[in-house]
């Protein structure tokens, strides 16, 4: 049977009007994104297991952008995985988590009020719950990137999930969660270096995660030190989070897309930036050809440094720039 890629419109709540695939099964569409192996979004309607219902329906509009249409964190939600999936494709030429192809899926309204999200090996799929008093989805871009990210780090590097190696499985996916938001382009969410900056979680309109000064939480550490690997390992990806950013846009104050940043070093040493797209792209190659799964920081410094050799050259400016900025996070050579 041969079917249509289609293009829905998703009215999301956190990213405005936007295009989603669908496909178009007699009379129905459904929110199956044919053009990106068959990344399906389902209803979890408050249930905890199952896979619940796959969204669907007469039309090809998704959601009306308020929580209280259910098809809106349905529309969020496949619009982050999109994204990703796009980001994936198009600027590390690999198709899907596993490289082969096939897509995951999304399961939204998760439980009942409940504040977090997730990613699974064993269903190999991602959830999402509908935040405070069910009105705060966890479907922004940056969240949707952070969880399928877990699904890649899982099928690479299979980096364990405590210690320093869950630090840096943590990292990953925060790292590649801002590099979706900013390759996404879209004007409502725009591209930054805070992570859950449009879900509220703390409730009082402050993002989750800052990845110029981690320390900004209250939690998360801005640079290695010995033992850091006994912290919870969203607080121990804090050096590596800070590594990506002052690799891609060095130490200092900046603004960028209307938020300003001001990233602080270790000794106090200025780091110039070699740009987001170059430090994404050693971070994947090192994540997919170097990391394993005891890598700690000393050993992502090597493996980072391996990566941006093979791909910019020894002595090149880009290794030496992701070598000042391991320095400048107290990772030493
Ligand atoms: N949302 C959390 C995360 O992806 C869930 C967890 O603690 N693993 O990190
Ligand atoms: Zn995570």
């Amino acid at each position: 049977e041969w079917q249509a890629v289609h293009n829905g419109v998703g009215n999301t709540q956190y990213s405005g009007q936007v295009t989603l695939g669908s496909t178009l099964s007699g009379s129905t569409y459904t929110l199956t994104d044919a053009g990106r192996g068959n990344h399906r979004t389902y209803d979890l309607k408050g249930g905890t297991s199952g896979t619940g219902t796959l969204f669907s329906g007469p039309d090809d509009t998704w959601g009306d952008g308020t929580p209280s249409n259910r098809e809106t964190a349905g529309a969020d939600a496949a619009y982050g995985a999109g994204l990703t999936w796009d980001y994936l494709k198009n600027v590390h030429g690999r198709s899907g988590i596993r490289g082969d192809g096939v897509g995951a899926y999304s399961r939204v309204h998760y439980g009942n009020a409940y504040v977090n999200a997730f990613w699974q090996d064993s269903c190999f799929c991602m959830t999402y719950g509908d935040g405070a008093n069910n009105q705060k989805p966890l479907t922004s871009i940056d969240v949707a990137a952070h969880e399928m990210t877990h699904g890649l780090t899982s099928v690479t590097a299979k980096l364990v999930y405590s210690g320093e190696s869950g630090g840096l499985n943590e990292a990953t996916s925060d790292i590649f969660a801002a590099a979706v938001e900013f390759n996404a382009n879209n004007t409502k969410d725009v591209g930054d270096y805070l992570v859950g900056e449009k879900i509220d979680i703390r409730g009082n309109g402050t993002p989750l995660r800052y990845m110029d000064k981690p320390s900004k939480d209250g939690s998360s550490k801005d640079y290695w030190y010995a033992g850091i690997g006994n912290v919870d390992v969203h607080y121990s990806s804090g050096p590596a989070n800070h590594w990506f950013y002052l690799a891609s846009e060095g130490s200092g104050a900046k603004t960028i897309n209307g938020v300003s940043y001001d990233s602080p070093t270790s000794d106090g040493q200025p780091v110039v930036g070699i740009g987001r797209e170059k430090a994404a792209k050693i971070w994947f190659r090192a994540l997919t050809t170097k990391f394993t799964a005891n890598t700690n920081y000393a050993n992502a410094r090597v493996g980072t440094v391996a990566a941006a050799t093979e791909l910019y050259g020894a002595g090149s400016a880009e290794v030496k720039g992701i070598e000042h900025a391991w320095a400048a996070v107290n990772v030493g050579s």
